[in-house]
């Protein structure tokens, strides 16, 4: 077999993204509701109100994924629809969906992941200053709990936060994300607030969970590199390294900010929002790492002061979302690039395992997201055929089955997304899903990605698939 016998496949989705149901069983707006309705700030106006309508047809979706043979399946809790305010006591109809859809899983056989926030903040609490507040980590605690006694008798794997990066920088920085603001500052104390919210949430959860549970925290970290090895060059990748990685990896490894970090954001903040007894509540012990990848960064030192229009390609701001970097470019990488514009590079993938190896020793490593957006459109005869998403796909679990035989620790992989859904700023019109989804109909057709997929998941060993182009 190429992969063990053991190893997970699964796929992934957040509850903003494919849920819908905004309005419904008590649940009350989140910042990302607040945000698409807002003018301007998402692509064609696009928002999450119906989205793919799964809070409706989830049982047909776990229907899909057990036709896919998928091992496990990885969703976000919405936090305000089981808590509308962000604190009191949760509200059961929201608690039910997710125990019901928990239910039908295992009845599948199919291993649900929790994640405990995609983003979704209820609105209440961004009122209260949000994540660069450190009452919201408090109130995240409490949230986990209620979500914990919910569904923790059967739920074993658990991540508390997914991408931090972004709720911190895209969210308070260049202000593309919820909920939109561009204060550098308000970005590093999110970062630091959210660092918490995960230590404080595995406590949380360790204290309601049975003992067999498996808690960690998927994060994206960038794989960057620099364009020669000019020190100036070497400055900008160490710079973005430490605001990308090591301002998560710090406090969740070793219990502490690198240093060069706080010097390089010195004039921005002093830090005085950290403090002494947070970084050993940070520091909880992983059960697993979750990583998450789709491209690596170029950067080089820039003398020109000019605006920066493509930062990260999540989107473009006249704010950077790199507090203390004004002097980093970033530039393509080459090879080809996916309908996000983002290159294909599965080295980055690779170097990322090995980089895991060594900072977080002894951790399992799973890949929490992992996935292309492909124009794929439907034929004639209604199937929808996309051999770019197979050739991705393969060519990324071929640097995992790589890792694997040079002894990382990777057990599982969970493929980016399981239907086509709302990408955030750009809205409907990016497609990530292995199940392509009519947005007037919401009609579910698998690709043929999904039967490749499918075969991978049954057999452990690579179907065919012709190279990216
Ligand atoms: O759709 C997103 C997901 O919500 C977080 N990680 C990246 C994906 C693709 O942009």
């Amino acid at each position: 077999m190429t992969f063990p016998a053991d190893f997970l496949f699964g796929s992934a989705t957040s509850a903003y993204q494919i849920e819908g149901g905004v309005r419904e069983d008590g649940r009350t707006p989140s910042i990302w509701d607040t945000f698409c309705h807002t003018p301007g700030k998402v692509l064609s106006g696009d928002h999450g109100d119906i989205a793919v309508d799964h809070y409706h047809r989830w049982r047909e979706d776990v229907g899909l994924m057990a036709e896919l043979g998928l091992d496990a399946y990885r969703f976000s809790v919405s936090w305000p629809r089981v808590q509308p305010t962000g604190r009191g006591p949760a509200v059961q109809r929201g608690l039910d969906f997710y125990r019901a859809l928990v239910d039908e899983l295992l009845e599948r056989g199919i291993t649900p992941w929790v994640t405990l926030y995609h983003w979704d903040l209820p609105q209440e609490l961004e009122n209260a200053g949000g994540w660069p507040e450190r009452i919201t980590a408090e109130r995240f605690a409490d949230y986990a709990t209620l979500v914990g006694e919910a569904v923790g008798d059967r739920v074993t794997d658990w991540t508390t936060l997914n991408e931090p990066w972004c709720s911190a920088f895209l969210g308070y920085g260049s202000g593309v994300h919820a909920p939109g603001h561009t204060d550098h500052a308000a970005a590093l104390r999110a970062a630091h607030h959210l660092n918490l919210a995960h230590g404080l949430g595995t406590q949380a959860l360790r204290a309601v969970l049975p003992a067999r549970a498996r808690l960690g925290i998927s994060l994206n970290p960038a794989v960057v590199r620099a364009s020669t090895d000019a020190p100036g060059d070497l400055d900008a990748q160490r710079r973005i390294d430490g605001l990308a990685n090591r301002i998560f990896e710090g406090p969740l490894l070793r219990g502490a900010y690198p240093k060069d970090l706080l010097a390089d954001t010195a004039r921005i903040t002093d830090w005085g929002f950290v403090r002494d007894a947070d970084l050993a509540t940070i520091k909880q012990p992983l059960d697993m790492l979750g990583v998450n990848y789709y491209t690596p960064f170029l950067v080089s030192a820039d003398t020109e002061s000019r605006t920066v229009e493509r930062h990260d390609g999540h989107g473009a701001s006249e704010r950077s979302p790199w507090p203390g970097a004004a002097q980093v470019a970033f530039h393509q990488t080459p090879g080809p690039t996916t309908e996000m514009g983002w290159t294909v590079d599965p080295t980055g993938l690779y170097e990322l395992l090995l980089r895991y190896r060594r900072e977080a020793r002894g951790v399992p490593l799973y890949i929490t997201e992992n996935g292309v957006a492909c124009d794929d459109k439907t034929a004639a005869d209604g199937t929808v055929h996309d051999p770019d998403r197979i050739a991705y796909l393969h060519d990324h679990l071929a640097v995992v089955e790589r890792a694997i035989a040079d002894g990382v620790d990777v057990r599982g992989y969970f493929l980016w997304s399981l239907l086509d859904n709302f990408e955030w700023s750009y809205g409907y019109s990016k497609r990530f899903g292995l199940v392509y989804v009519d947005f007037e109909t919401q009609d579910r057709t698998p690709k043929s990605s999904a039967a490749w997929y499918t075969q991978l998941t049954r057999t452990h060993t690579f179907p065919p698939a012709k190279p990216f182009p």
